[in-house]
């Protein structure tokens, strides 16, 4: 794609010729980027007006996450007219976690808009009636104060109409503008825009929409219920989940992403922030290229690229493995612990000299390997209503062990010899039933004889989990694995939250 040209050659030759005389202070590498040929340049938006609009208008074809519109196709500049929804509405954020979002399109993120350089955006933005909140739309393509905010405002019930010329081909995100602008993003009201370069993008087998938003509700992370928005953890840039495409299980199990071994997947990928920066990494694969910033230049072989709150990037690789990949945000809390993880799935043949195999499995993934958290969900609407059965209770348990206990104790609660002490026929357990969910809360530490075997180590302290959830873990392990039976309640559980930790060696 880069052609370097006989003068620039000849600098760089220059220049490592005086290096070794050179003072550190003359800074050959900004002198040689200024050599850059024209040919390099698109030019920016002095180059990307094509001319009046060709032929009749045409309605943009918009998707929803994760789809991608197809290619314009176009050779010369049309007319496009877009006709987005604000749509006010409740949606999961995460199993059994409901949360009123503010979409554009009726999804988060907002449907993508595709468009070539140089066409004429014929924009309108239509806020339903039963909103409740006047919206507007900023898109960063655009070239003109607020970037058709102030031409966008429309209150509830109304539609309002702006034009602009798409000057700059590039990656862009779109977002509400409307104040407290913060709460409006916060809320879901973000997507992208790709203006394609006149050629049209590179031809590949895939292309998918994932958007990283970060959010802040009122209750704890998997709190369940409905959860309102919270103001000061924004302001705090504290967020309770880090997402991608709005919801937690929005891109795995069975709706995770799909390819093929052999085929070229490219990511379309923006973080509409609104607080925290993205280092968008995907488990297993590197990139070959990643159109950084969503701009025109594209960088080779990156593992990790850094996408800003309001900015985007695309980023392609090819399929060489079959298996499970996990896309991340590499602050890596967020992804295990906020929710910011996604998969992309490849079927077909497998490779063995490339790579020698296994799954990705619960060591790693935990419960999000197959987010069938469904359970956990019915037994908390059941534990509201006051009538949650031990088998609610005990099947719910059993998803969250998956993903919170069974890293150490493993699947079937056998233990690590010398390690991690079994939970199945466990001696200790038996002995006092309610050390269980005293032991999830405040964790254990120090000499500990389990089946006759002496463990002395540590176990955290698991007080994230909340009173319903601690109940229904104890539930399953006592209901399982020759455990004694019998059950854990909440208010079990709130009592061996208030109290004093067990001692370790009590009662041994
Ligand atoms: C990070 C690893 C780790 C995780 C995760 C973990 N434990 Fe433990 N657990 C331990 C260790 C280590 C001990 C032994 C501590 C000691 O030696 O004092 C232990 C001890 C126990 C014991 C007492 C000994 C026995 O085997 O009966 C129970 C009960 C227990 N854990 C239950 C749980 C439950 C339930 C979960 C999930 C909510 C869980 N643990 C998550 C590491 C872990
Ligand atoms: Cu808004």
């Amino acid at each position: 794609m880069k052609r370097v040209t006989r003068p620039l050659l000849l600098a760089i030759a220059a220049l490592a010729l005086s290096l070794p005389a050179c003072r550190s202070d003359d800074k050959p590498a900004a002198d040689a980027a200024q050599t850059t040929a024209p040919e390099d340049q698109t030019g920016g938006s002095r180059k990307g007006d094509f001319g009046p609009p060709q032929g009749e208008p045409i309605k943009a074809v918009l998707t929803s996450p994760p789809l991608v519109p197809p290619a314009t196709g176009r050779t010369a500049p049309a007319k496009v007219i877009v006709e987005l929804d604000v749509i006010e509405k409740d949606l999961p954020i995460s199993e059994g976690v409901t949360y009123t979002f503010w979409t554009f399109g009726g999804t988060v993120p907002g449907s993508f808009i595709r468009v070539r350089q140089g066409d004429t955006v014929e924009f309108h933005l239509r806020n339903m009636p039963d909103s409740k909140m006047p919206h507007n739309i900023d898109l960063h393509g655009v070239t003109g104060p607020g970037g058709g905010a102030a031409s966008s405002f429309t209150a509830p019930g109304h539609s309002s109409r702006f034009t602009f010329k798409a000057l700059n081909a590039g990656l862009y995100v779109y977002h509400c503008a409307t104040a407290p602008v913060g709460m409006h993003v916060a809320n879901g009201m973000y997507g992208l825009i790709l203006v394609e370069p006149p050629e049209g993008m590179p031809k590949v087998d895939r292309e998918y929409y994932v958007m990283q938003g970060d959010f802040y509700t009122a209750g704890k992370y998997r709190e369940k219920g409905h959860q309102a928005f919270d103001m000061q953890k924004g302001i705090d840039e504290n967020p309770t989940y880090v997402l991608f495409n709005g919801a937690e299980g929005a891109l795995t199990g069975d709706k995770a992403l799909t390819t093929k071994v052999g085929e070229t997947v490219r990511l379309y990928v923006g973080n509409g922030g609104p607080n925290l920066v993205s280092s968008f990494h995907v488990i297993g694969e590197i990139f070959d290229k990643v159109w950084y910033e969503g701009g025109s230049k594209f960088q080779e072989n990156v593992q990790t690229t850094l996408i800003p709150a309001g900015g985007a990037a695309m980023m392609e690789f090819h399929m060489e493995v079959p298996g499970s990949y996990v896309l991340v945000d590499h602050s890596i809390f967020r992804a295990f612990n906020k929710g910011a993880l996604a998969i992309l799935k490849a079927d077909g043949p497998e490779n063995k000299a490339i790579y020698s195999g296994k799954e990705v499995d619960y060591v790693y993934l935990g419960d999000r390997a197959a987010p069938n958290m469904a359970a956990v969900a019915t037994a908390a609407a059941s534990a509201k209503t006051g009538d949650l059965s031990v088998e609610e209770q005990i099947n719910a348990g059993k998803a969250l062990f998956a993903g919170t206990c069974s890293t150490c104790h493993q699947p079937e609660g056998q233990g690590m010899e010398g390690v991690f002490p079994p939970l199945a026929k466990s001696d200790y357990i038996a002995a006092d039933p309610k050390r269980l969910p005293s032991t999830i809360l405040h964790g254990l530490v120090g000499p500990v004889k389990v089946n006759g075997k002496d463990y002395n180590s540590n176990m955290p302290p698991m007080n994230q989990l909340t009173d319903d959830e601690v109940a229904n873990i104890s539930t399953y392990v006592l209901n399982s694995w020759g455990n004694p039976g019998g059950r854990v309640t909440k208010a079990d559980a709130a009592a061996a939250r208030a109290a004093k930790p067990a001692n370790a060696s009590g009662g041994h």
